[in-house]
């Protein structure tokens, strides 16, 4: 099914084979899923990269909602610390590159499985999340939400540091465990969406988690064209029509500017 890889210093009008620029520049629904790649160089760790971060904590101890209740302390302290991190960065050229792109399609929107807001910093505004926030908390008894703010202002009065509500509810990251449900609306639109498109962008995502990782395929089936970009060979690298083997950051700004010399709609 695969077209061809493209490498990083190749020029991408000259890779682009005429199938390709025929199905991207005369789509009209766009459809991108991201993953923890497209921040990788805003200086945010993936998490299954050599330098990812669960080669430094495993899931099973942190990541779902057990390890949480039994070690509140230590997965409370272990987001907060990410989300201090995380606050202060950056959107890098491929998020901007998407949020320009939004303009020049007539329906565009980014599936994120991140949860670090940095789509929504770089301007773009058809966002769906699929695994949560970490700016956001809420109360797991009575559900009442916390802002960053909020929550440091708890934990930093708190000695113990498991933060509780005034319910006495414990107060968790707004952010989907391993186990756990993602937000029904979210899941149906991505699904609905990946359904109607017919070009279908999967960047910075290793496509191992599920359901995110059925996203793409239910796009395939469904007919669309379907890129995926990536410095590695996923389980999807397969199964796309072409593959742009690269970082985004690089990629997608050159993309944007042959999206925007050819567009033909
Ligand atoms: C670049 C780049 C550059 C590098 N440019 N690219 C068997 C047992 C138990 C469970 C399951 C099972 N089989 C399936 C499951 C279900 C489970 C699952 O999928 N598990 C897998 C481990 C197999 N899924 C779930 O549990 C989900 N819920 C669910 O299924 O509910 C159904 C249910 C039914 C009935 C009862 C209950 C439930 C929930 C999944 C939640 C995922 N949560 C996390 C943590 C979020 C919070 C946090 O951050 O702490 O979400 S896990 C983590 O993985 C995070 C990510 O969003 C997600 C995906 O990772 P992503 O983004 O793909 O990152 P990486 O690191 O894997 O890949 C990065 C890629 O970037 C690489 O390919 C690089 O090459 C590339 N890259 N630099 C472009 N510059
Ligand atoms: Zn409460």
């Amino acid at each position: 099914m695969m077209d061809s890889s493209i490498g990083l210093r190749s020029n991408l009008t000259e890779l682009l084979t005429s199938i390709a620029k025929e199905r991207i520049y005369s789509s009209r629904k766009v459809v991108i899923l991201t993953g923890a790649g497209i921040s990788a160089e805003s200086g945010i760790p993936t998490f299954r990269d050599k330098d990812g971060i669960w080669t430094k904590f495993s899931p099973e101890e942190l990541a779902n909602f057990d390890a949480f209740y039994k070690n509140t302390k230590i997965v409370s302290e272990w987001y907060k610390k990410r989300r201090d991190i995380i606050e202060k960065k950056h959107p890098n050229p491929g998020h901007f590159a998407l949020k320009e792109m939004e303009q020049l399609f007539p329906s565009f929107h980014i599936i994120t499985q991140n949860i670090d807001g940095l789509h929504q910093k770089a301007g773009s505004e058809k966002v769906i999340e699929l695994h949560g926030n970490i700016m956001r908390n809420y109360c797991i008894n009575c559900k009442k939400e916390y802002t960053t703010d909020e929550f440091d202002e708890i934990y930093n009065h708190t000695d113990t540091h498991i933060p509780m509500c005034d319910c006495d509810g414990l107060i968790r990251p707004d952010v989907v465990w391993f186990g756990e449900q993602l937000p029904q609306d979210a899941l149906e639109t991505a699904f609905q969406l990946a359904e109607e498109a017919d070009l279908f962008l999967t960047i910075g995502t290793s496509a191992y988690v599920r359901p995110a990782s059925d996203i793409p395929i239910v796009a395939l089936q469904n007919g669309a064209y379907v890129i995926e970009v990536n410095p590695a060979k996923t389980g999807l690298t397969n199964f796309t029509h072409l593959n742009l083997l690269g970082k985004s950051g690089e990629i997608l700004p050159k993309l944007l500017e042959e999206i925007k010399l050819n567009l033909n709609h």
